[in-house]
This record gives C-alpha cells, sequence and structure tokens, in this order.
C-alpha cells in the first residue's frame, strides 16, 4: 500500500537540517562532524543532477554491487549483467509534479547510464543493488518510482535487512500487470526488526531470478540505533566528497 507523506518525512527532514544549521553554526569552513540523527531522512537533494560512478559514497551510506547479475524479464527474455552501470541523481521534477507523495522534490537516485537534464527524466534499470550503513539500523524505508503493467508486470521488488550478511527483515511487492501499455507509479518498501542490520539489498525478481524493471528510489529513511558520530559533512564541494 502507498503510504502518504503526512507527517513522515517533512518532520524528519527537519530535525536533519536542523542539524545542519547547528553544524554552519559550529564552523565556519572545512569539515565538520555530525552526530546522526537517530531518524535520518536521504533526500539527495544535496547531489547535482548527473553520474555518481559506482561504488556510492553518501550519507555514510555505500551503495555498490550495482547490477552486478543476470536474470529474465516477464516475456522470458534474459538480461547480463552491466558492469557499466552507475548512481544517477535524476532532477525528477515531472515526476514529482504527477506524483506529490513520492518522495521528495526533485531529486531521485536512479541507476544505469544515463539522465535528462532538467526536470525531466528518464527511470533507469534496476537489478540489483546492495547499501551498506555506517552504523546499525533498526528500520529502513525508501519510496520507490516504476512503470508497471506493460512488460513489467509480475516482476517483484524487495527490500531485505542484513545482519552480518543474514536477511534479518524483507517487504516486497509484485509490480501490477493487467497488461496493455506501461505506465509510471510509485509505493514504498520498509523493513523493521527488533534486531539491528547492517546492510541493505534492493532487487527485483521474476519467479526464482533475478529481474530488471525500472526503478528510482527517495527519501532512504534510517533509523539508527547509535547516533555516536560517523558522518563527516561539508558544504560547497558536496560532490567530490560524497563520491569515493
Ligand atoms: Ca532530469
Ligand atoms: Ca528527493
Amino acid at each position: 500500500m502507498k503510504k502518504t507523506t503526512n507527517g513522515r518525512p517533512a518532520k524528519f527532514v527537519t530535525t536533519v537540517r536542523a542539524l545542519a544549521c547547528v553544524a554552519l553554526l559550529a564552523s565556519v569552513s572545512g569539515f565538520v562532524t555530525t552526530a546522526l540523527a537517530a531518524v535520518e531522512v536521504i533526500d539527495y537533494e544535496d547531489l547535482t543532477e548527473g553520474n555518481q560512478g559506482d561504488p556510492l559514497l553518501h550519507h555514510g551510506i555505500t551503495y555498490h554491487d550495482l547490477n552486478g547479475v543476470s536474470g529474465v524479464f516477464p516475456d522470458g527474455s534474459t538480461f547480463e549483467p552491466a558492469p557499466g552501470d552507475e548512481f544517477i541523481v535524476e532532477n525528477a521534477g515531472l515526476f514529482y509534479a504527477d506524483f506529490p507523495g513520492f518522495g521528495s522534490a526533485v531529486n531521485a537516485l536512479t541507476f544505469g547510464i544515463s539522465y535528462v537534464g532538467g526536470e525531466n527524466l528518464t527511470i533507469g534499470p534496476l537489478s540489483t543493488v546492495m547499501m551498506d550503513l555506517p552504523s546499525p539500523a533498526r528500520s529502513a524505508s525508501l519510496d520507490i518510482g516504476f512503470y508497471e503493467n506493460g512488460p513489467w508486470g509480475g516482476i517483484e521488488f524487495h527490500l531485505d535487512a542484513l545482519q552480518g550478511g543474514q536477511v534479518v527483515a524483507s517487504d516486497s511487492f509484485e509490480i501490477s500487470n493487467l497488461g496493455g501499455r506501461d505506465n509510471p507509479t510509485w509505493n514504498t518498501l520498509a523493513v523493521s526488526t527488533g534486531e539491528a542490520f547492517d546492510q541493505l539489498h534492493l532487487y527485483a525478481t521474476f519467479g526464482a531470478d533475478y529481474s530488471l524493471p525500472r526503478a528510482m528510489i527517495d527519501d532512504l529513511t534510517l533509523d539508527y540505533l547509535d547516533p555516536s558520530p560517523v558522518v563527516e559533512t561539508s558544504w560547497g564541494e558536496v560532490k567530490g566528497l560524497y563520491r569515493q
């Protein structure tokens, strides 16, 4: 089920922005180490539209192993690993205009090799991506924009939370399969556990195999167990700082 944005992202974004203001007041130049909020919403608005490479280090999270698998589409055709795919920040302004409940305008994180400059967009291919967290978390969620129906119907999106490589919580949903022409839409994936986890795995399957729908994510929300200072942040050369 889709979640409304009533109360959730706005409150947490305010918290994160308040921390950023404290950081700015604490120093006038260079880097500063900012304590993680217990809950952090990563909205990608601090990045500039464009290719971000692979891996991507952003707000302490390392996104890696993107689209490194083979698999199948619902029509039976297959795909191979795509080692050239990168993480891409996409100004998806038109998508937010059509779906105001999705994430936070104007940037989302998508995948592949291309983007469209300005408020128009392309939703890139995603089969699998790992996200290593900077410290243990107890819950996580993200909004995911994608195409449904058409050639994508029946593919399932999954979000697994892992601790020590073992899945401790998971969420999933199946893409609408009404045939006809495909259309954009969005949904939310959320995992929560009483145990800590230190890694997220976002991926797509069709039957027992990986699949390759189109996807972009926004407002990755993490509830960290430990608010110890682990995230270096700065103002100015943000893109360069966050890249590995
Ligand atoms: Ca764009
Ligand atoms: Ca955003």
